[in-house]
């Protein structure tokens, strides 16, 4: 940077301190009407507008997790702004957070290959949020991948994937993610039935050797971890398992799965048959199962479950002898089984039926306990008559799906999938109540805290497949449409049109935004994604590079604006480690870091640690830099591989710097340092005036201020020792370096200025 241009930035230093407590001034101003006109705005408009605008610098009431669809991924969203504040990566590379880029996340994408294979995409369908007492708790997310059958484990403290589980007896699955009523056990069940264990058998044998079923995983709370050892599957038959839910309160210990095609179709257009979609909706009902998971648990824990590829199975055999499996008929193709949050009923919609049909929990157990059953299906599996465990069936329209539940007792949100729909209904009265239509085809529906035992009511959003006419044409291929809807008074007011342009979002959880309380900092040197202390780690000053043999280790440092080191040299062939700490505790501070042609790329949030690991097989010189505008000096904060070919020899060159300083740049520099200073003095004096302790982003922002002018007096003792022998050039650059140091604590302190200015905090304590 020019000497010029420091003395301008000083000045504008100063300008900023000033503005920063000048009122604005108005222009001419439009009237609403006159914009109203102009945009060609109704009332209507304007009152969905004035619902969902959220002013610069407020925030959401509630934060929506949006499954990706085939991005793998999840999507984070404000509700009611629809803004959209994060992309999760999750089953899939992402190189925004360098999610498979570190050695670090490629080790929990790892977790998640198959048969020796990378997987490096998802179906995510259904995020489940972690509860504690049956309502969302904010600490963990769970989504389940359709395709390759696995879930995963977000933490909601940095809002990262810690770990993917395979399932290892089932070939794909679908009603997953669920949790129980304090997150012990998360469900995952079967989609398309197939041989146990990935095994082989022809379709002839499908009545015999295919199986459904349903995934108990083990949730270890304390550790945020599934437990793979812990968990247990439950064989079905295969009657192609859709949707899930645990029961709660009085229905916990329980869970619903229902099915989709129990006629046990087995379809195949090339043999002359005719396809799965005739053959598996022929019935006029199929088959919710009614599952006594603890009963199971038990019976596990007994040692009655089988084992496959080393995962214990309890056999239909057992369920049906102990009582753990119980089938009841429900409407024809169903898509959704939802309990509703007194846990006293449980509500099924068939795609090809007008009614969703609400089952009593209460008379279901009364027909088990009185052994009154119509007769076994051909796996010998008891039947429940529908009389003896329905409660109402209510005509809503066509193509009823999902439901959830609103904060007034008895009132559910049901999606119709064929009308474009979404219907407002009373569950206990069996009414319909009012319907609203949706763009285009809507699939889930989701309502705040609506799956839980203490829904809040006010939005629901409409998760439509087809956006159609909707939003800008973008090609053949429009986004997804998330319509937000009011459904805080009698009648529902559609909202705002949300485009979702990442992937199909089948399922979203949205919760009270005040329940998460994510971190802005990670201890010092840590692996976020073992959440413990990195080998990696690197204090500022213990930067080094070790040399074994072939194998080059660099532990390495990051903060504003350079990376230590600033050269790496090894010879071609070297296997190289880079670990990297991020020494900032500012929010927001990251720093990336890549080496061009060698595809490394990180991304480090302030504390993080990440490794990179790659063979320096290609000699050459290989810049390196950070990769986040991280402050005024980032295109500075670089270095360089170089990486010397196999039998170079080197010849004797003497280093000769671009430019010479003289004593007189020396001295100005100095000057320049000494004006700095003031500024940062004033600074300091309007910080600690006011009670700035108080708020821990300010005390953070000070604490990394008083960190970088800590660094000032080694920097000016060289500064001084290089002119005291004459050496202006070095004397130059290193009071140079320290006018780096009080820019980036200026700079710091200014920000927490801002925040004090901007919070209204007045001089006193
Ligand atoms: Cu798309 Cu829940 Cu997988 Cu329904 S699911 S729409
Ligand atoms: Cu750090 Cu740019």
């Amino acid at each position: 940077m020019a000497h010029n241009g420091n003395r301008r930035w000083i000045r504008g230093f100063t300008a900023a301190i000033a503005i920063a407590s000048m009122a604005h001034t108005a222009g001419a101003a439009e009237s609403l009407q006159d914009v109203m006109k102009r945009r060609q705005l109704t009332q209507e408009d304007l009152m969905a507008a004035a619902k969902t605008y959220v002013p610069s610098g407020k925030r959401d009431e509630f934060l929506a997790f949006s499954s990706g669809g085939q991005s793998g991924q999840v999507i984070v969203y404000g509700i009611p702004s629809m803004r959209i504040l994060k992309y999760i990566a999750v089953f899939t590379p992402e190189p925004w957070q360098a999610y498979g880029y570190d050695e670090e996340s490629k080790a929990v994408l790892n977790q998640g290959r198959m048969n020796g294979r990378d997987i490096t995409w998802g179906d995510t369908h259904h995020p489940a949020l972690s509860e504690t007492n049956g309502d969302y708790d904010g600490q963990f997310l769970f989504i389940n991948d359709k395709a390759n059958p696995r879930i995963a484990v977000i933490d909601l403290r940095d809002f990262e994937t810690k770990q993917i589980v395979v399932n290892p007896v089932f070939q794909s699955e679908h009603g997953g993610a669920f949790v129980s009523q304090n997150t012990d056990w998360i469900m995952e069940a079967v989609q398309y039935a197939a041989p146990l264990g990935g095994s082989y058998a022809p379709l002839e044998e499908f009545n015999d050797k295919y199986r459904g079923g349903v995934t108990y995983w083990k949730f270890d709370r304390t550790r945020g971890r599934i437990d793979p050892s812990g968990s247990f599957a439950v064989e079905l038959p295969p009657y192609s398992q859709d949707l899930s839910d645990f029961g709660k309160l009085g229905s916990d210990g329980w869970s619903f799965t229902n099915s989709f095609c129990s006629e046990r179709y087995v379809g195949g257009i090339e043999r002359g048959r005719p396809p799965f979609e005739a053959g598996c909706s022929a019935k006029d009902t199929d088959y919710l199962h009614v599952v006594n998971w603890r009963k199971a648990a038990e019976l596990v824990a007994a040692g009655r479950a089988k084992k496959v590829n080393g995962f214990s199975v309890l056999m239909m055999d057992v369920s049906a002898a102990e009582g753990v499996v119980y089938l009841v008929p429900e409407p024809k193709s169903p898509h959704g089984v939802d309990v509703t949050p007194d846990g006293k009923y449980i509500t099924v919609s068939g795609k090809l039926d007008t009614h969703t049909w609400v089952y009593s929990f209460e008379k279901i157990q009364a027909a088990i306990a009185a052994k009154k059953f119509t007769g076994k299906d051909d796996y010998g599996l008891p039947i429940i008559a529908l009389e003896d465990a329905l409660h109402t069936q209510v005509p809503l329209g066509l193509g009823p799906l999902h439901t959830q539940y609103d904060s007034r007792p008895g009132i559910a949100y049901t999606s119709l999938y064929v009308d474009s729909m979404v219907a407002k209904w009373d569950y206990v009265n069996g009414k319909l109540i009012d319907r609203i239509p949706v763009h285009y085809n809507i699939g889930h529906i989701m309502a705040m805290h609506g799956d839980t035992v203490k829904p809040r009511g006010k939005y629901v959003v409409a998760l439509n497949k087809l956006a159609i006419d909707r939003f800008n044409p973008v090609g053949p291929l429009h986004p997804q449409n998330h319509q937000l809807i009011d459904v805080s008074n009698d009648k529902m007011q559609m909202l705002y049109d949300m485009p979702v342009p990442l992937g199909e979002p089948h399922y979203v959880v949205a919760i009270d935004a005040t329940l998460l309380k994510p971190i802005i900092r990670y201890p010092a040197g840590t692996n976020s994604r073992t959440d413990e202390i990195s080998p990696g780690k690197t204090r500022p000053g213990e930067e080094k590079i070790v040399k074994e043999g072939k194998k080059v280790t660099v532990f390495g440092t990051e903060i504003r604006s350079h990376i230590t080191p600033e050269i790496i040299e090894v010879d071609q062939g070297d296997e190289i480690t880079i670990h990297l700490t991020n020494l900032e505790r500012a929010e927001d501070q990251t720093h990336g870091f890549t080496i061009g042609k060698y595809n490394v790329n990180g991304s480090l949030e302030p504390g993080k640690t990440a490794t990179f690991k790659f063979t320096a097989d290609q000699p050459g010189v290989f810049p390196y830099y950070c990769t986040e505008f991280c402050s005024a000096l980032h295109l500075e904060m670089q270095g360089y591989l170089l990486v010397k070919p196999t039998g170079y020899k080197p010849t004797a060159v003497t280093a000769k710097a671009g430019t010479q300083y003289t004593q007189a740049d020396y001295e100005k520099q100095i000057q320049q340092n000494a004006d700095t200073q003031k500024v940062i003095d004033e600074v300091v004096a309007y910080v600690t005036a006011r009670p700035y302790k108080n708020d821990p982003m300010v005390s953070s922002l000070m604490d990394d201020a008083t960190d970088q002018l800590g660094k000032v007096p080694e920097a000016k003792q060289k500064a001084e020792a290089a002119a005291a022998a004459g050496n202006w050039s070095d004397a130059m650059l290193w009071a140079n370096q320290v006018y780096q140091y009080q820019v980036k604590a200026a700079d710091i302190g200014l920000r927490a200025k801002t925040r004090l200015d901007q919070t209204g905090a007045t001089p006193g304590n």
